[in-house]
């Protein structure tokens, strides 16, 4: 019995380390964005710009904005900001009319990592 407790420590134990160590390589999370989600704009955003907990490989990331009536919104190339790979930006081809605004983006982090989510904005 007393065998047991102790291996359940130990077992405890490295679950706690697996789970510390998962936390300081984090995959690359989306942190803020501009425009914010949720946020409604009255300037029309000429570009996206989404800021990640990590650097992304800007090969393998990528935008799509659905607008109004599931139209798809043309996306330029994605970008990295020069001095700062945690920023992807992705330009706007046309001006966004008013309506409500899905972003799904998906990224390829440095250490090799996808994630992807959605959010939303509107522009007035
Ligand atoms: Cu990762």
């Amino acid at each position: 019995m007393k065998l047991y407790a102790s291996r359940a420590l130990r077992v405890g134990i490295l679950l706690t380390s697996v789970f510390t160590t998962s936390a300081v390589f984090a995959h690359a999370h989306l942190k803020n964005q501009t425009p914010a989600a949720d946020a409604q704009v009255t300037a029309v955003p000429q570009a996206l710009t989404l800021n990640f907990s990590e650097g992304v490989e800007v090969k393998f990331s990528g935008v799509t904005v659905t607008g109004p009536q599931q139209t798809q919104i043309p996306v330029g190339a994605v970008k990295l900001n020069e001095k700062d790979n945690t920023q992807l930006i992705a330009p706007l081809e046309q001006p966004l009319k008013s309506g409500d605004y899905t972003v799904d983006w998906h990224v390829v982090s440095v250490d090799g990592h996808k994630t992807k989510g959605q959010y939303h904005f509107s522009v007035k």
